[in-house]
């Protein structure tokens, strides 16, 4: 782990060549840079959907935007790396939603519990108008959203105890991402939740901080949480989509051909990092139980019962996260269900 520390510490040092630009809206036709960063490493398909929006940038731009990526958190965890676009020093970054809505409150919509069925309605709805609305609220926070990628399907692990019901939750100590939406919905669980970046979550696991956490199994498999966490059950509770975030500034000084260009590479790297993702998370958890892990399947009864358990927490945040919008989105959902 030291080794690990100061190699991140080397790389998140490294200083950015500079992305110059006249500010008209052209290319000057010197070289960009892009920096890139995420939080999972650099064997999650995360990292293998950035390195594909590298190689398609940098092939149609015949060199002239370099990608330069960094994965494990290298650059901050989500909610700084976030910051960073903001100010330009970093350029690109690929977050959940969660974190995103202490930016854009709308985000939250896709916090709320049980609200995707599957991952195909989940990618009508995200592709479509409502997602692209959704979207669009981030200029006035000086983000540009180029497309929806997916983190996926949620489910529990901890070191304590198989949860197969509400009842399981009761005062496991739960690491949340920093979203208020999904604390109050696991107090509400009866568990007792602290919210966390992910680049603390794997010291707090094995120092015993918390007795758990939630992820896909892709996540969960490739970080290695196996090595501190017994338990993982298929609670499925939320489905987490990833946007591919990139600097406003950065993205307005782009000339519109370049700006079609990093568009076009997001939504299609993102393509490909669904395709790798979904077959991660299909074999993951048999990988998990190989690890040494104890499968508990979740009912369909007791999902619908934690279900029932959250309510309260979403009819709450209704009005925070705006009705309008809400309303649209379980209205796309219903259509996409069809
Ligand atoms: C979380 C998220 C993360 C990602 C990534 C590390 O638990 O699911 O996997 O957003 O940036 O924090």
């Amino acid at each position: 782990t030291a080794m690990l520390i100061l190699v991140l510490a080397a790389c998140g040092g490294t200083e950015s060549e500079g992305n110059s630009s006249n500010g008209d809206g052209s290319d000057s036709g010197e070289e960009k840079v892009i920096r890139a960063g995420i939080g999972l490493n650099d064997k999650h398909p995360q990292y293998k959907g950035l390195l594909k929006f590298k190689e398609i940038v940098e092939e149609k731009t015949d060199g002239s935007i370099k990608v330069e990526t960094f994965h494990s958190g290298q650059l901050g965890d989500d909610r700084t790396m976030i910051e960073n676009l903001q100010i330009n020093s970093q350029q690109v970054v690929i977050p959940s939603t969660a974190p995103m809505a202490n930016f854009v409150p709308e985000f939250s919509v896709f916090d709320i519990p049980f609200l995707f069925p599957s991952e195909d309605v989940a990618d009508q709805v995200l592709d479509g108008e409502t997602g692209q609305k959704i979207l669009d609220k981030l200029e006035g926070q000086d983000l540009k959203g180029l497309a929806y990628w997916e983190n996926g399907f949620r489910d529990l692990t901890n070191s304590e105890r198989a949860v197969s019901s509400v009842e399981d939750f009761k005062g496991l100590k739960i690491r949340t991402m920093e979203n208020d939406l999904h604390l109050d919905a696991f107090k509400e669980l009866g568990a007792n939740p602290t919210p966390m970046a992910f680049t603390e979550l794997f010291t707090a696991m094995q120092q015993g901080t918390v007795d758990g956490q939630e992820n896909p199994y892709a996540t969960i498999y490739l970080q290695k949480f196996y090595e501190v966490q017994d338990h993982v059950s298929n609670t499925h509770h939320i489905y987490s989509p990833f946007v591919f975030l990139m600097s406003k500034t950065f993205f307005d000084n782009l000339s519109e051909e370049n700006q079609k260009i990093v568009k076009e590479a997001a939504e299609e790297a993102g393509e490909y990092e669904r395709k790798l993702n979904r077959e991660a998370n299909e074999k993951y958890l048999k990988k998990l139980q190989e690890e040494g892990m104890e499968f508990t399947e979740i009912t369909d009864e007791a999902r619908e019962e934690m279900k029932k358990k959250v309510q309260p927490v979403v009819d709450e945040y209704k009005s925070k996260i705006g009705e309008d919008i809400v309303d649209e989105v379980y209205k796309a959902v219903e259509e996409a269900s069809k």
